[in-house]
């Protein structure tokens, strides 16, 4: 981070972002643009941008590469396969997961990545915590309910486990094999966190409505 206090490294932190993309020629652009303007003012961490985009029909790929993303095509289908093809190339190690669509800001980075270096092994970008500009009311009851099972199965309280927003230490995604296809990754990841006893935890997020349709 810019001059952090404190944080002196010899060599900056290697952190991957990984974007799962299907479809998403609206909005990329704009999310890779902010994303290369606030990763150039952290200077304590080096990143890589990776876009995994599958069967898109329109230019997400094309726009990715040429905003100067490493692009990687996965042909199995959904959100899930996607981040485990991008998880399996990342190379740093620190990962950052966030959608394409632009709910998600770059600017937030330094939140997860604090609270990263405080101890924690894998941290989730909570809406709870931060408002989103599109929580319906069932997503509203599916978190909330979600929560309730964590509470029950690991003593933990997580105010919103199913964002897409999740920053973690490779070893959350290098030690075992992912199984998800879809949007219960984010279940999978929480349950490797805990299973390698990494501390768990949450930072405010705002989510924007997605742009784009
Ligand atoms: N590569 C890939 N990415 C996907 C797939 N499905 C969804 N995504 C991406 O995963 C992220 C989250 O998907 P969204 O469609 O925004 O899901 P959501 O936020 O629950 O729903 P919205 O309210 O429509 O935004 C976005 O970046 C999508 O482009 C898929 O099959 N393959
Ligand atoms: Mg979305």
């Amino acid at each position: 981070m810019t001059n952090s206090p404190g944080i002196h490294r010899e060599s900056p932190t290697l952190v991957s972002v990984v974007i799962p993309a299907r479809n998403e020629e609206e909005s990329i652009g704009l999310v890779l643009d902010e994303l290369f303007s606030e990763i150039g003012k952290l200077a304590d961490y080096s990143f890589e941008v990776i876009v995994v985009d599958n069967n898109s029909t329109d230019r997400t790929a094309a726009i990715g590469a040429q905003k100067g993303a490493r692009v990687l095509k996965e042909t199995g289908p959904g959100k899930g396969k996607a981040l485990a093809k991008g998880f399996q190339e990342a190379s740093g190690d620190i990962i950052i997961m966030m959608d394409a669509d632009y709910s998600h800001s770059a600017r937030e980075f330094p939140r997860f990545l604090q609270k990263i270096e405080a101890g924690c092994g894998l941290v989730i970008g909570s809406r709870q915590l931060g408002r989103s500009d599109e929580y319906t009311p069932t997503r509203r009851f599916g978190n909330l309910f979600l929560t309730g099972c964590f509470r029950l199965l690991f003593g933990y309280y997580l105010t919103d486990a199913l964002n897409g927003f999740k920053a973690f230490r490779k070893e959350v995604v290098k030690t075992f094999p992912f199984f998800s296809r879809d949007f219960e990754i984010e279940i999978e990841l929480i349950y490797y966190a805990l299973k390698l006893n990494l501390t768990v935890g949450e930072v405010v997020s705002h989510e924007r409505q997605r742009f784009g349709g």
